[in-house]
């Protein structure tokens, strides 16, 4: 009974969904038409565990219609080397990071972080980790044949979940134990998947996932949205 009523809210979540990126992105209509919300709650429940984990979230259509979005910014090289001096992290992209407040992608964070806030609440983890602000923004495109980004753990600021959508591309995405890569395990990561992975406070004392991104061969585009706890607007 109990689990009727919360596939139902989660319905009516989806509808929303679909009716708010209907009338949002009259020019981009944008659904998340393969996202499962209560398949997206289970997926967060093994975060602890996992550190990451893919889920179905766009069609091809949809994939596509924010291809020719995100390929209308302009993107700048990602500093070759990251970290510090002991722990470096190797990079080896094009990155966007100054996507304007009022742009549809935005909208698309919106929608995003209403249907992950929602899949929180239906999930095995602490309640400090929602409501969720998917704050930060970035899109990434990897060109075939680059190195990707060596074996790092995002940053601690990054709060409770990390959503990644990858819209077109190849390559490995994977989890390791430490930053050499050993005990790696590849991630199935398809284009029109989101990846979740988890962030401080996700639950008490979670450990943040090393991972990488290698062997781009197709051009790779992502779009990353996180949880600046540090933001003055967190
Ligand atoms: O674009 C991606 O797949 C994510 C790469 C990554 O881990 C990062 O930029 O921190
Ligand atoms: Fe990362």
């Amino acid at each position: 009974m109990v689990y009727e009523h919360r596939k139902y809210t989660l319905l009516f979540i989806k509808f929303l969904i679909w009716v708010q990126m209907s009338i949002n992105s009259a020019k981009f209509p944008v659904l998340a038409s393969r996202l499962d919300l209560l398949g997206v709650s289970r997926s967060i429940s093994t975060l602890p565990r996992a550190g990451a984990v893919a889920c179905p979230c766009l069609d091809v259509s949809e994939a596509n219609a924010l291809v020719s979005v995100v390929d209308q910014l302009e993107y700048r090289p990602a500093k070759a080397i990251t970290g510090s001096g002991k722990a470096p992290v190797y990079q080896d992209f094009d990155l966007c990071y100054d996507v304007p407040s009022d742009h549809s992608l935005w909208e698309f964070a919106k929608v995003l972080e209403l249907a992950l806030t929602s899949a929180l609440a239906g999930a095995e983890v602490d309640s400090a980790g929602y409501p969720l602000r998917l704050n930060d923004l970035i899109v990434q495109r990897y060109p075939p044949g680059c190195t990707g980004i060596t074996p790092h753990r995002d940053h601690v600021r990054y709060g409770f979940l990390i959503a990644i959508i990858l819209l077109t591309g190849d390559g490995h995405f994977g989890v390791c134990h430490d930053r050499q890569g050993n005990e790696s395990r590849e991630i199935d990561f398809k284009p029109g998947d989101l990846l979740l992975m988890g962030g401080p406070g996700l639950v008490p004392n979670f450990t943040r996932p090393f991972h990488y991104v290698n062997g781009v061969t197709d051009s790779r585009r992502t779009i990353g949205l996180r949880y600046d706890t540090h933001k003055s607007d967190a």
